[in-house]
């Protein structure tokens, strides 16, 4: 038997799991869980990173003795070190407003064309380059570090750029595998302080002495670079058993998209807004960010509301289709009082603002359902290949109602589960780097429970709601 550490930070919680694998399972178990609350400081939206790090040790000291320790998170935010090593600022969330007007002015001086061969990347305001252009701490900068980076950092001092969040940066060149030190300097940006790749897989040092002593754990104790990006080991965990599917990496955010052998860098793809991001052994992870659930969690935020599992019975017994919105909307961004954007949203559209909480959820899950399906629908037809199974992994995988919606809209059997899917495929990393596991995807199929939705009605009425929206 052996036994990973498998640490797992989302926007507002992170999770140290234990993962027992023996070879024929995998299970996972929760030893701590810890708020990840942003703290806006002198106007500006911060990370708790010092916190996050203190969930870290607490979660390594209740997991034990461990064979390995594995840090994924959400992409694109990073730290920035000094000449002697230490954190310059605290790193800022990506919702920050510190980026406005930025993308648009690196667009018009490069071209779009230039960014989008280079990177592969969707055009989002908040992806690394952006935020480095708009970074008052670069001056002193010598390295900068991802934010599972700079967690590895604290728990090893090993210094180094795990390839699936590099990838997410807009300065790591998605046809070579490297940094894309040139557009760097042409963009005016110290490509010194990027670091070494590491692939996962690979090992990222043993704990420092403070560290083994704050945890209990043996200082030989080692830490391996997983799919460092959260969406990255998500994907890794997709139990697929046919290489035609697509997955919805679904919490936060909703990842839509294939996994492909090559990046697709077509005027067409940039155009429709898709990214290339780095996946596991130089796979592609051909998606589109759409807006997710964290438009039902700020409306939730707004109303005072915790009973997630009532909101969805309500929404599940009221009409059909009322109001529709476009999640991608720019107004949806930032955090803030969501049904005021949504009403305002309508009304903009000329469609009457849902009347109620259970309309306003039913409005943004039909929403979030007919943008799965329309950017299912161009990922196939960008990449040319087929689908015939979408796998629901993340949080959203419990989400009965949006998973039934799903599966109606794309008019496609939707296989929900794991819920776990980035602690499991960070752990699952670990492992097959130990030789413990060889096929990742059948040891998830053999050892998560996965509830299939068929997909019932027919798909008209979301074709006749998805012409309600404005054509992208
Ligand atoms: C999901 C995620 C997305 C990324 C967004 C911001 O947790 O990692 O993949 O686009 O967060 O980093």
């Amino acid at each position: 038997m052996s036994v990973y550490a498998a640490v797992d930070l989302g926007a507002s919680s992170g999770r140290v799991m234990t993962a027992r694998i023996d070879g024929e399972r995998i299970d996972l178990t929760e030893v701590h869980r810890f708020a990840n609350r942003p703290v806006r400081v002198g106007g500006t939206l911060h990370w708790d990173i010092l916190a996050l790090h203190r969930g870290v040790l607490d979660g390594l000291r209740a997991a034990g003795p461990v064979d390995s320790i594995g840090i994924d998170s959400w992409a694109v935010d990073y730290g920035l070190l000094d000449g002697a090593g230490r954190l310059i600022g605290n790193p800022v969330h990506y919702r920050d407003g510190r980026t406005a007007g930025v993308m648009e002015r690196v667009v018009a001086e490069l071209g779009a064309d230039t960014l989008y061969q280079v990177g592969g990347l969707q055009f989002l305001p908040f992806n690394t380059v952006y935020q480095l252009l708009a970074e008052p701490g670069l001056d002193r900068a010598e390295t900068l570090l991802m934010i599972p980076d700079l967690l590895t950092h604290w728990l090893t001092g090993s210094v180094g750029a795990e390839v699936t969040n590099a990838s997410t940066t807009g300065l790591y060149d998605v046809r070579t595998g490297d940094w894309a030190r040139d557009l760097a300097e042409r963009l005016g940006l110290p490509a010194g302080i990027l670091p070494e790749l590491r692939r996962p897989g690979s090992p990222a040092g043993t704990l420092l002495a403070d560290v083994a002593e704050e945890t209990g754990l043996p200082g030989t104790t080692p830490v391996t670079a997983v799919a460092s990006h959260d969406t990255a080991s998500a994907v890794v965990a997709v139990p697929a058993s046919t290489g035609r599917f697509a997955y919805i990496s679904s919490g936060t955010w909703s990842l839509v998209g294939l996994e492909l052998p090559k990046p697709v860098l077509t005027e067409e793809s940039r155009l429709a807004n898709f990214t290339n991001e780095g996946g596991l052994d130089g796979t592609i992870r051909y998606l589109r960010n759409v807006m997710g659930l964290w438009i039902l969690q700020e409306c939730m935020r707004t109303w005072g509301e915790t009973d997630v599992a009532g909101l969805l019975d309500a929404a599940a017994q009221v009409p059909p289709f009322e109001a529709v919105i476009d999640p991608d909307d720019p107004a949806f961004l930032p955090p803030g009082d969501m049904p005021a954007r949504i009403a305002a949203y309508c009304e903009r559209t000329g469609q009457r603002p849902p009347q109620g909480r259970a309309q306003t959820v039913r409005c943004v899950l039909e929403s979030l359902a007919l943008a799965y399906r329309r950017t299912l629908r161009d990922a196939v037809r960008l990449s040319g290949q087929d689908v015939e199974v979408v796998h629901v992994v993340g949080g959203g995988a419990r989400n009965a109602l949006l998973c039934r919606m799903t599966a109606e809209a794309t008019g496609l059997p939707v296989v929900a589960g794991p819920v776990e899917a980035a602690a499991l495929g960070n752990a699952l990393v670990q492992a097959r780097a130990q030789g413990v596991v060889s096929d990742i995807r059948a040891l998830v199929r053999q050892s998560e429970h996965l509830v299939t939705y068929m997909p019932e009605g027919g798909q008209e009425p979301w074709a006749r709601a998805e012409e309600r929206l404005p054509v992208r």
